[in-house]
């Protein structure tokens, strides 16, 4: 498929807004209701200068605690905490099983872990060293509050990054906890191309160690664009990940590579930072013996709750304590492909905590009984407590439909739709360049969903609907710019008349990316207080290169625009100079938000030969 628009009209020569530096604001002391009828208590008493601890986790800064309201409150500490990212084709072998054709960030896999205080502002330059592919990279859930721009998803806030430039990002970690970065561009983050976040800030439970970022993802034997290739094409699913890692690192079905090893030292409390980064595979997660304290989902502070299993959908986090109380030994971490969520592996993911003085062994431990059943959205309680409008719901509550199936003109591609609707963006010409020119004809496959606000205080809201004949499948669905509001889901189809008296209006829990569950309905609302073009999709890897995305514009008169001659627009220039060129040797043949590499031929490594039908891939170049 070739670029849809041609680059190069006139600019308007819009003024440009500097990005908002957002005032220190009296901290709220709120009390979090717990609907369960639990009480969160009264914030402890913190000192004047901060006094984050072991005991005291509540506490941060001056004036900055668990019970601040971060949506209007974060340190300014005025730190910039700077990164360089090189991004370039390689190979790797993280389980032993054989060297692969990967893309990875300074030559590691995962890339490396950036890590901030509350209200650091994080400066990351990128470097594209790719020879065939551009990049975007994505702060996954990071608010970017009006900052549109920094949100590196091609295509929409920005062009892509074409082979050889340099692009610096730069936003401010208004919320605090784990989060991970990854490309936005194509299947680009299955094959290497992430890496975590720890945003240190205070806590709602206390705890020793903080042990950092724990990323688990699926992994394959063939490269994520290989595997997505065959998804477009099968009529049984998508290829199974032939293993799931762990930090990285996991043993393959014959033994080689290694597991994770952490070390644990009885009596010790121990935060553990959890990220799904996977392409395609919801995750069940335990540690035997050891059943997890849960204090944040995604980028929330929950009031504290304990499970022995978590379903990790695919970009969510859950920041967890464990209490190392358990006889002296080796014990499994398990990260599962979920079938309870349709997701299915070759090998589970296995990883081992040993007490310290303990020689490191294969434990023999065994799952707890009673795993999950159903997809489900737990119901957290978010300890900063907000409340939703429900008296608005009625009148402004749309239905987003999501549906499946070939589409001719694509040739009979596997293709998702939400809103009616396959995306298909131009990496080339972002929709923020379309408000630039006060140009309002979105093509109709940018689908963009105007968002009905003038004010930040007006409430949106939406009902993610599984279409009748949809298959019976649980998607993930990641809102950027905000954190959705999850009023509820369900099965069936939602009518407000049946099912309006199951919605919480009463302090829901928030989150960044909620289950739609299979054949059934999602309904989400947020405030619309940070202008912007925000992707909202489905994070299965694979779902989203078949077009299971659309986008909110939101506010749009208030977007704070690139500068002119600023360093966005010469990606762009960069970017139709590439395009236009002899080295672009991979038409796009997706949503371009996930823009296929098919075959990977890199540095003379040549990929296995597929068994895809190749009349129904859209035409690539020959194999090289
Ligand atoms: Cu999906």
């Amino acid at each position: 498929m070739k670029s849809l628009f041609a680059i190069g009209a006139a600019l308007l020569g819009l003024s440009t807004s500097v990005v908002n530096a957002a005032a220190v604001s009296v901290e709220r002391m709120e009390m979090a209701h717990n609907l369960e009828g639990r009480q969160t208590g009264t914030p402890q008493q913190c000192p004047a200068a901060g006094g984050n601890g072991p005991t005291s986790r509540q506490c941060w800064a001056p004036g900055f605690t668990s019970f601040t309201d971060m949506y209007t409150s974060w340190p300014n500490t005025g730190a910039i905490v700077s990164y360089n990212l090189r991004i370039e084709n390689t190979t790797c072998n993280p389980d032993g099983a054989g060297s692969r054709v990967c893309m990875l960030i300074n030559g590691r896999y995962p890339g490396p872990t950036i890590v901030a205080n509350w209200g650091d502002t994080i400066r990351v330059t990128v470097r594209n060293l790719l020879q065939h592919n551009g990049t975007s990279i994505h702060w996954h859930g990071f608010r970017q509050l009006n900052t549109n721009i920094q949100d590196g998803a091609n295509g929409i806030t920005e062009c892509a990054l074409a082979p050889g430039d340099v692009k610096t990002y730069q936003f401010q970690a208004t919320e605090y906890g784990t989060t991970w970065y990854h490309s936005h561009f194509s299947h680009q983050y299955g094959d290497g191309v992430v890496g975590t976040v720890q945003i240190n800030g205070p806590a709602t439970s206390n705890y020793d160690v903080d042990l950092g970022t724990m990323p688990m993802t699926d992994w394959y034997y063939i490269t994520a664009y290989q595997a997505a290739a065959r998804a477009a094409v099968s009529t049984t699913g998508p290829p199974l990940p032939d293993n799931i890692l762990i930090n990285g690192t996991a043993k393959s079905a014959t033994g080689t590579g290694a597991y994770n090893k952490v070390t644990i030292q009885t009596g010790k409390k121990y935060r553990l930072r959890l990220i799904n980064t996977s392409v395609d595979s919801q995750l069940r997660v335990n540690l035997d013996g050891h059943p997890f304290q849960v204090i944040a989902t995604d980028f929330q502070p929950v009031v504290p709750y304990t499970t022995t299993y978590l379903q990790m959908g695919i970009g969510q986090r859950y920041d967890v304590v464990i209490t190392a109380n358990q006889t002296a030994g080796n014990y499994w971490f398990r990260a599962d492909a979920d079938a309870q969520c349709q997701s299915r592996s070759a090998k589970g993911g296995l990883a081992i905590f040993t007490y310290q003085g303990q020689a490191v062994a294969d434990p023999t431990t065994v799952a707890p009984p009673s795993p999950p059943t159903g997809c489900q959205n737990p119901i957290s309680t978010p300890q900063i407590a907000k409340n939703v409008p429900s008296a608005s719901f009625a009148a402004q509550a749309k239905t987003l439909p999501v549906a499946f199936g070939p589409v001719a003109v694509q040739n009979n591609l596997v293709l998702w739709t939400i809103n009616g609707t396959s995306m298909v963006i131009d990496p080339g010409f972002p929709t923020v360049k379309y408000v630039a020119q006060n140009n309002n004809n979105f093509p109709a496959s940018y689908n963009v969903v105007q968002v009905a606000s003038t004010s930040p205080t007006t409430w949106t809201f939406w009902v993610i609907q599984q279409a009748a004949g949809a298959p019976p499948i649980a998607h993930p669905i990641h809102l950027h710019g905000h954190d959705s509001y999850v009023l509820g889901s369900g099965t069936g189809t939602f009518s407000a008349a049946a099912n309006m008296a199951q919605l919480r209006f009463t302090n829901p829990p928030r989150r960044d990316v909620v289950q739609l569950p299979p054949s059934g309905w999602l309904v989400i609302a947020y405030p619309t207080d940070n202008p912007g073009a925000w992707l909202m999709h489905c994070h299965i890897a694979f779902h989203v290169g078949m077009g299971l995305s659309m986008q909110f514009l939101e506010r749009k008169q208030s977007i704070n625009l690139p500068a002119p001659g600023s360093e966005w627009y010469q990606t762009c220039d960069k970017w139709a100079t590439y395009k236009a060129g002899t080295t672009d040797v991979y038409p796009q043949d997706d949503s371009g938000l996930k823009k296929r590499q098919w075959p990977p031929v890199l540095k003379g490594i040549k990929a296995e030969n597929l068994t895809v039908p190749v009349n129904k891939i859209v035409e690539r170049p020959p194999l090289v």
